[in-house]
């Protein structure tokens, strides 16, 4: 049973009555004391749930000097103690599955079936497989170094997820961190702190400071931090890099997208269908890899939109907490109010709207839309949100250069039961991962990122482990090759 537990429920609230004081940061392996909070909700139901800190300069360069401290000392470590923690968290992850999942569903409004059956495994993966990185680093990449105190700022799409893929290649390379949550989302970043105390990581290695943009710009810009990674808006990936550019900090991006799904006439399209609905209706279509343009074989499009119009019928969107639901909350209104503001902007160029339902309240109805001109926001700006845009094709040089018409290049989808047809797809799009009869798939052992203005670096697998090290390569100024 896939179903919340009262007792999972039960655990959570608790969690937060404990904190109905508001939460401090986690620096130097302690909670600091609550200073000046901003209100956290759960955007199902509108409800407070927490008061988190606003974190300040002195918090950063606090979290900062604890980092800098612990560093040395952690980088000695032997890779076989360093990967003892990371197992220890990876077992402590899973320990806490239900509370973290009930927590995540809570803050997010993600269903509880993503959080328990994706968000959740899939950071337990994350430390377990760079758990097996730590181990090995040192026959892997021989005299490399870590390159020091790691800061990090992620968004609140995936919020734990993003921080594991955040923290566990930095830790395993022998980096300690100062990361902040998204203000949206920050509790089960909190909740992490209190695992990684329960693990007995050294203090100061890992340390949590809540705050906005604010906050992230004072970490990315701390005189104290050697690289930088951030994973959010292209705008403010733009910002970073210009703050960042000629300090000598190592840096990477991982930003938007408007990746396509590309449905050759021979596809499944049942399978197809379903694709869909995973490339934009999982977590409320708020991916950065999301599958936002279709595009589909002009000879089989009517079949395709009367299949998928009938399956969008069939979603359930509503309460996060209920094991039946498809699609749960946005984010919050703020996000809710852009995604309704891109698609009337577009309602009022005369494109057809095509809504599944949804609940009143910070919930957005499943939308297909069709007869884009490839020249409007809607086809080019990332909207975010649970919106497909879909045109058709003839010819696959139609389809390539529809799919390589944008100023991203994240991920892309190709369907079709031709297997030569899609590895050629696959090589002539310009994105940095493809899937083939299949879409946002993510592996620990994979590296992801993309080209364009969706960001440079790659997360996850060997091309991972190098953005957290001074190989003897990059020690020449000659660089790993990377993608
Ligand atoms: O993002 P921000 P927002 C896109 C998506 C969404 C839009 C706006 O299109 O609708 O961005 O979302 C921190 N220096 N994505 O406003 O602001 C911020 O506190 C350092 C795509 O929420 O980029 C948060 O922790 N940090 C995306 C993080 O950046 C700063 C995921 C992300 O917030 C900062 C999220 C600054 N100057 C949004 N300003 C994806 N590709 O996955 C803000 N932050």
């Amino acid at each position: 049973d896939y179903g919340v537990a009262p007792e999972d429920t039960k655990i959570v609230d608790q969690w937060l009555a404990d904190h109905q004081d508001g939460f401090g940061h986690f620096i130097d392996g302690a909670f600091t004391a609550v200073g000046q909070t901003f209100d956290v909700s759960n955007p199902a139901t509108g409800a407070k749930i927490a008061r988190v800190t606003q974190g300040t300069d002195a918090d950063v360069d606090a979290a900062v000097a604890a980092a800098r401290k612990a560093q040395p000392k952690w980088a000695k470590l032997s890779g076989h103690e360093r990967a003892k923690y990371l197992y220890a968290m990876a077992r402590h992850v899973q320990q806490h599955a239900r509370f973290l999942a009930v927590l995540e569903t809570i803050d997010n409004g993600k269903p509880i079936r993503e959080t328990r059956d994706i968000d959740i495994p899939l950071v337990a993966r994350h430390f377990y497989h760079h758990a097996g990185w730590a181990e090995i680093l040192a026959d892997e990449f021989p005299n490399a170094e870590p390159v020091g105190v790691c800061g990090q700022v992620i968004p609140w799409n995936f919020p734990l997820l993003m921080l594991a893929w955040k923290i566990a290649p930095a830790l395993a390379a022998g980096n300690t961190v100062v990361l902040k949550p998204a203000e949206y989302t920050p509790l089960t970043a909190l909740a992490f702190a209190q695992i990684a105390a329960e693990c007995g990581l050294p203090k100061g290695v890992l340390n949590i400071v809540t705050g906005d943009g604010a906050t992230g710009a004072a970490i990315a810009g701390h005189d104290g931090v050697d690289k930088v990674a951030f994973t959010g808006s292209t705008e403010v990936g733009r910002i970073i890099r210009e703050q960042t550019a000629g300090s000598g900090k190592g840096l990477t991006l991982e930003l938007g997208g408007k990746s396509p799904f590309i449905v050759f006439a021979d596809a499944d399209l049942d399978a197809a269908v379903e694709g869909v609905v995973d490339a934009i209706w999982f977590n409320q279509g708020q991916v950065c890899c999301a599958g936002s343009r279709i595009l589909v074989a002009e000879s089989v499009a009517p079949k395709f939109e009367s299949l998928l119009k009938t399956r969008m019928a069939k979603l359930r969107v509503g309460d996060p907490l209920d094991k039946n639901t498809d699609m749960g909350a946005i984010v919050d209104p703020v996000q809710r109010a852009r995604i309704a503001e891109l698609v009337e902007q577009g309602r009022a160029t005369g494109v057809d709207v095509h809504q599944a339902t949804a609940p009143d309240g910070c919930f957005y109805a499943p939308t297909l839309i069709t007869g884009v001109d490839p020249a409007s926001p809607l086809w080019s700006e990332e909207i975010f949100g649970p919106v497909v845009t879909m045109t058709t094709f003839r010819t696959v040089d139609d389809a390539l250069a529809l799919a390589n018409n944008s100023r991203y290049g994240l991920a892309a989808s190709v369907w079709s039961e031709n297997i030569n047809l899609c590895l050629d797809t696959a090589a002539k799009v310009k994105a940095g991962v493809v899937w083939i009869n299949a879409t946002n798939l993510f592996d620990a052992a994979a590296g992801f990122g993309g080209y364009r203005e969706s960001g440079y670096g790659r997360e996850g697998g060997r091309e991972g482990m190098l953005a957290y090290l001074k190989t003897p390569l990059a020690k020449q100024g000659k660089a790993e090759p990377t993608p």
